[in-house]
């Protein structure tokens, strides 16, 4: 018989009655309910050339993918998420962008994403590696995937701008599901106003 798991909660709110398992989360902006119709809207937009949509439920901006994470791992990310204080910003997203490898048609930025974005992404890998892990390498592109499964890049790359202002960042759980992937909203922080 598995040993019965209560682990501590932290501000995390994340508890095991059960034995904990490895779950594959990762760190997001998670829209509200208008922002996501808006990202619809451009997603409707961007797939006249063919793809498939993702989900209204689906939208938002990874911040930090980090794979299977155990329960204890998961917690002491949480704590460090707890600890973040990062300044509220506003990311304006203009620019449809495709990755030919991934054939994924993407939301993006024009210019550099804001300094608050950045701060934000720092506070987190430096969290990451507090618990031991190490952040994705490579750069970071500030991007909401729109649709997938597209096989050329959109004709016109300018998109009437989304200004979407931060006030929270987001752990996800990512399920991987044979009609695609659902994600389910861990906890949320706030940023300070
Ligand atoms: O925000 P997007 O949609 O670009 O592609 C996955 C998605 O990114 C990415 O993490 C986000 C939530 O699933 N992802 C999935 N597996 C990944 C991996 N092995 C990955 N990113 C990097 N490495």
């Amino acid at each position: 018989m598995h040993r019965q798991w209560n682990w501590p909660c932290y501000s995390c709110g994340i508890c095991w009655s059960v034995r904990p398992e490895s779950r594959r989360l990762f760190f997001a902006l998670w829209p509200d309910a208008q922002l996501r119709v808006r990202l619809a809207g451009l997603s409707a937009l961007a797939a006249r050339a063919g793809g498939r949509r993702v989900d209204l439920a689906n939208l938002h901006l990874t911040l930090a993918f980090l794979g299977s994470v155990d329960a204890a791992r998961q917690a002491c990310l949480c704590a460090q998420a707890a600890a973040i204080r990062c300044p509220r910003f506003t990311v304006r997203l203009d620019r449809f962008g495709y990755w030919r490898s991934s054939r994924v048609l993407w939301l993006g930025c024009s210019s550099d994403p804001p300094l608050g974005l950045q701060t934000l992404r720092a506070r987190i890998n430096d969290g990451l590696h507090r618990c031991g892990m190490v952040p994705e390498p490579g750069p970071f592109e500030a991007h909401v995937s729109l649709v997938r499964k597209v096989d050329r890049g959109p004709r016109e790359r300018t998109v009437e701008a989304v200004n979407w202002p931060v006030e929270r960042f987001c752990l996800v759980q990512s399920h991987t599901l044979p009609g695609g992937a659902v994600y389910d909203l861990l906890d949320c922080w706030p940023l300070t106003p």
